[in-house]
């Protein structure tokens, strides 16, 4: 009897494990779409121009102009974003995961260098030309690199989820007030080198 029941319990905690990882996208709406509190909507609701700004040929700083919905309310539900990346001449987005969702990102314009590290730590890196695609898996460490000195890069960033979310690296770990004799320790490093890597992101 009571192998039974572990065994039960068993079986069920791993059909439970199952259906959480097959949920790869936000959870369904009863709704057609879900509406500000304010009530009704026109066609301006599902209408979002913030994006207009990424034809700006000449970016100074790597910029993401996100319309997620926190930008553009009517995708909540909807398990949909954007995001546009602007690389300047030697730009780099740095590692970072998005937990929620995926990443589809197509390059328009220039070459841009991605990559993504897997659970079992291997790097998977590409070099993207105008029109490439690249995908990265939901949740994996993955950053992108204008390497031409010259000329800039845009790119356009899909994610299936509302509200894929951002975890940087860098800033993830050194900026959030994490004990610098932790992070010395995990780096293998000294006190100073982390305090000298904090320093750097503060800007
Ligand atoms: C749509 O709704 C917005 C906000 O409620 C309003 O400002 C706008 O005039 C409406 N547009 C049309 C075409 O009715
Ligand atoms: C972008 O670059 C300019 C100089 O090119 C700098 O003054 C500015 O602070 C940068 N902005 C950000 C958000 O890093
Ligand atoms: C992948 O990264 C390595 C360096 O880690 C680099 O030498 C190589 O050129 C990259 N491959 C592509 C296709 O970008
Ligand atoms: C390929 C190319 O145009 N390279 C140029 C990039 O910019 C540097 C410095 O501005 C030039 O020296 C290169 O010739």
């Amino acid at each position: 009897m009571a192998i039974r029941s572990s065994v039960l319990l068993l079986s069920l905690a791993l059909v439970l494990a199952i259906s959480r990882t097959t949920q790869a996208n936000d959870p369904d709406i009863l709704t057609d779409f879900i509406t500000p509190d304010t009530g009704s909507v026109n066609a301006s609701y599902f209408t979002y121009s913030g994006l207009s700004a990424f034809f700006n040929p000449n970016p100074k700083n790597f910029t993401v102009i996100k319309a997620s919905m926190t930008e553009f309310p009517a995708l909540n539900g909807q398990s949909v974003s954007y995001a546009v990346l602007q690389f300047p001449p030697a730009g780099v987005n740095p590692p970072h995961t998005h937990p929620r969702a995926a990443e589809l990102l197509i390059v328009l314009f220039g070459t841009l260098e991605v990559g993504f590290v897997d659970t079992k730590n291997v790097l998977f890196n590409q070099t993207l030309h105008e029109g490439d695609m690249f995908v990265f898996p939901k949740g994996l460490v993955h950053f992108q690199y204008n390497r031409n000195h010259n000329q800039s890069v845009i790119a356009i960033s899909a994610f299936g989820s509302a509200n894929a979310g951002l975890l940087s690296v860098p800033k993830t770990v050194f900026t959030t007030g994490i004990d610098d004799n932790v992070l010395a320790k995990s780096f293998n490093t000294d006190v100073p080198t982390v305090q000298k890597i904090e320093l750097g992101l503060k800007s």
